[in-house]
């Protein structure tokens, strides 16, 4: 079959890598030009500004409204731009991404703000989605957020007239806080497209004769066998990239998925640390996306790896915050590392954690609260002082019907050591914030000193 023999993965496999001249920034002169497309630039001052009316980001201005939650937490990882900093395991990453997919026209996109329009309609996401919310996407006003994913480029590549492309990116959102959620991270988006010429078939779509049902196997038109050999080139891509990077050395498993932009969807977990660790999501692009750009008579997969997810089981990095670490132990240790290389990262032995619980309840009418406003919340008081936070209890009670709920906070620094005393300072201005900031009533406030 064509499209597996023309795949230059199995030469890369051998690693024979070949620096592709197609990924310097621009398209080709025939190409059109892409809305914001522009070189990893590096994120200077005036690049980003926060005050407290407004916000400039990538230079141009926006005004707070009803739907802002930006924090400032997120100023300085904006600003940051990891994937151009020198001696960073995600920018050998990246470098080592651009080269396996070197047939990908590569496009990166350095301002961060987008439309819900592109981040959602354009990927079909229904509009009561929850990841729409300002639960789970950071807002600047109503009409622009920071970027969820960088499926949202799909929509500029493709108006652009791309049908097989990559991009890499900083990516946000309002998310759980763990040793591998972050609320700034890095994704990498590829497309792919087939004629049915390229899957040796006479036609991609369902027979006049077949029924037009969707199923868990494949879309409305398109025919099952078409759908298949997709599919197998989808995962056979996925697991020659992470053998690309990882060696043959790790245990992977597929599991099935729901995107509202693709269809059928999986994504795959390695094992890392003693546990399964989501590193894609991928699937068959919903054909009304193609149709949507005028793209017809094709067939097209797409992926979105979680970069950092993917670096720690590569240089074994055991705590997602080490990359936005200032720490010379940290940047020292990939000095000299080519984006080829192999190398584990040697942990100073972690410190212990302090421990402590916040209960509240909840005010009346708090059908929008969301954990993830907590999560926030301890991010920008705790910074990365914050390892993890668990939701322990969440019940209401019998007689009055009030809401409480119980978190569990670990609190870790991956540097150095921290007192109790500390951490009781930091807690107790969590407890503050969150009863200013949503009305809460704390049950468990820390004993005055
Ligand atoms: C997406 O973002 C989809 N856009 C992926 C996709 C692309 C599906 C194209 C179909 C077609 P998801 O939300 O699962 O999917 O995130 C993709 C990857 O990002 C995850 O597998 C994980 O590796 C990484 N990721 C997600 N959330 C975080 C986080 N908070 N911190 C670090 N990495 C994360
Ligand atoms: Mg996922």
């Amino acid at each position: 079959m064509r499209i597996f023999l023309a795949c230059s993965n199995s030469c890369k496999f051998l690693g024979h890598i070949l620096k592709c001249e197609r990924n310097l920034m621009f398209p080709c002169a025939t190409s059109p030009p892409l809305r914001q497309q522009v070189r990893y630039l590096n994120r200077t001052e005036t690049w980003f500004s926060f005050t407290e009316n407004d916000f400039v980001v990538c230079g141009k201005p926006y005004k707070k409204d009803e739907w802002t939650n930006v924090t400032p937490y997120l100023v300085p990882r904006i600003k940051q731009n990891l994937l151009i900093k020198k001696n960073h395991p995600l920018a050998l990453l990246s470098e080592a991404t651009k080269r396996f997919f070197d047939d990908y026209k590569f496009f990166e996109f350095n301002d961060p703000v987008v439309s819900p329009h592109d981040n959602f309609d354009s990927l079909l996401i229904p509009k009561n989605h929850v990841s729409r919310g300002t639960s789970d996407t950071y807002y600047l006003d109503k009409n622009h957020i920071l970027r969820t994913h960088t499926s949202v480029h799909q929509t500029h590549c493709l108006s652009a007239g791309h049908d097989k492309f990559l991009c890499i990116a900083d990516v946000y959102r309002r998310d759980a806080i763990d040793k591998t959620h972050y609320p700034c991270f890095h994704q990498c988006e590829a497309f792919d497209s087939f004629t049915a010429d390229q899957l040796s078939l006479s036609n991609i779509y369902k027979n006049k004769d077949q029924e037009k049902i969707r199923t868990p196997k494949s879309q409305e038109n398109y025919s099952d066998e078409a759908t298949a050999k997709v599919e197998q080139h989808l995962k056979k891509t996925i697991e020659n990239y992470v053998r690309f990077l990882l060696g043959k050395d790790f245990e992977f498993k597929w599991v099935d998925a729901y995107f509202p932009f693709t269809h059928p969807s999986w994504e795959l977990e390695i094992f890392f640390n003693g546990n399964w660790l989501e590193v894609v999501g991928c699937g068959i692009v919903e054909e009304k996306i193609l149709l949507d750009h005028n793209v017809s008579n094709k067939i097209s997969w797409a992926l979105g790896f979680g970069l950092e997810r993917i670096a720690m089981v590569r240089y074994a990095i055991p705590d997602v915050r080490l990359f936005w670490t200032d720490d010379t132990n940290f940047f020292h240790q990939f000095t000299g590392i080519g984006p080829m290389d192999q190398y584990t990262f040697k942990e100073i032995p972690p410190f212990n954690p302090c421990i402590n619980d916040m209960s509240f309840w909840l005010p009346q009418n708090s059908e929008n609260w969301s954990p993830n406003d907590f999560y926030d919340l301890c991010r920008s008081e705790a910074g990365d002082l914050c390892e993890y936070v668990e939701l322990i209890d969440d019940y209401v009670h019998p007689k009055t019907n009030r809401r409480s709920q119980c978190y569990r906070i670990f609190y870790r620094s991956c540097q150095s050591p921290l007192t109790k005393a500390f951490v009781n300072t930091i807690h107790d201005k969590i407890a503050q914030q969150v009863e200013k900031q949503y009305n809460v009533e704390v049950r468990n406030k820390l004993p005055l000193k």
